[in-house]
């Protein structure tokens, strides 16, 4: 995966700069579960006005109240944004159709300029892992672009058609995410979108831990058989127990477990940025 240095960050800002300037819309790509930690720091000095489309990704890892909740307050900002299950619940006419009504006015225009030439052009911009690939493949109906739970790998630029209407830049841009914030750093290691080393998978178990019990508490009681009115270490030993962990060095095994069900989505739908804690 990739390591943000300083000199990439400058490097993908320059590249996705210069793309910007053939492209009339942007897709900002966000994870539904960290709508806040998966905004790239400079995407509105980068965009400088482009309109864009926000496309909350991964809805349906995500917790329902908390997706409508983060929605809402983009709507309230201005800002056009749909919510994408890119899986199963696909809607493909739904984006091609909000493309279309943002740029109306531009379209009008260059109909009224005689200008018809091309579909309006189209560009999808997020931090790694975020769904961008799979996006890519599901609005052009094929298997085009190679999908990993890696970034992908940089090729020559092409259009694809999406509709005779619209066009797509074959390669995403890629983003950098945010450094700033300890919690930040954590829920992006938790989805996947940074490399584990980052923050120790002890760190990241403890965190996911005081979190399911704090806001999903229902989802680790059911998942993991748990009464919490027990500490902490009474609820990993009761794990350890019931798992057949009982070396001396259960706990890092719990905290592991935990992570690989979090991140196998087996834990239910889960939303890391509360819109009541994050919202600035
Ligand atoms: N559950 C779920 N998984 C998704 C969705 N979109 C993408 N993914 C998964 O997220 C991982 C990363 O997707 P990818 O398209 O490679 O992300 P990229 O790095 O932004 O290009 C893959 O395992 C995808 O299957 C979605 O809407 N729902
Ligand atoms: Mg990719």
């Amino acid at each position: 995966m990739i390591q943000w240095f300083p000199g990439h960050m400058a490097k993908a800002k320059r590249e996705i700069e210069e793309r910007l300037r053939i492209v009339d819309i942007v897709f900002e790509l966000l994870d539904a579960r960290i709508p806040y930690s998966s905004q790239n720091p400079l995407i509105n000095e980068l965009l400088q006005g482009k309109p864009k489309l926000v496309l909350l990704m991964k809805t349906d890892l995500a917790d329902p109240k908390e997706t409508k909740l983060w929605r809402e307050n983009f709507q309230r900002e201005d800002h056009q944004v749909l919510e994408v299950d890119a899986l199963s619940g696909f809607n493909r006419n739904l984006i091609i159709k909000s493309s279309l009504e943002i740029l109306a006015d531009k379209i009008e225009r260059d109909r009224k300029r005689g200008l018809k030439a091309r579909g309006v052009r189209a560009m999808i911009v997020g931090i790694p892992n975020v769904g961008k690939s799979t996006l890519i493949n599901r609005l052009v109906k094929r298997k085009a672009t190679r999908v990993a739970n890696k970034p992908g790998v940089t090729r020559a630029q092409q259009w694809i058609s999406i509709t005779g209407e619209l066009e797509l830049l074959d390669t995403p841009g890629v983003l950098w995410p945010k450094f700033e914030d300890h919690k930040v750093g954590i829920h992006l290691a938790l989805t996947g979108a940074i490399r584990d080393e980052i923050v120790s998978s002890h760190d990241l178990g403890e965190y996911l831990l005081n979190f399911l019990r704090s806001y999903y508490p229902d989802n680790l009681k059911e998942r993991y058989n748990l009464d919490l009115k027990f500490s902490n270490p009474e609820l990993i030993e009761k794990i350890a127990q019931d798992r057949g962990f009982m070396q001396s060095d259960y706990e890092e095994r719990v905290y592991n477990l935990l992570l690989s069900e979090f991140r196998n989505n087996l834990l239910g739908r889960i939303t890391l940025d509360r819109f009541n804690q994050e919202e600035e």
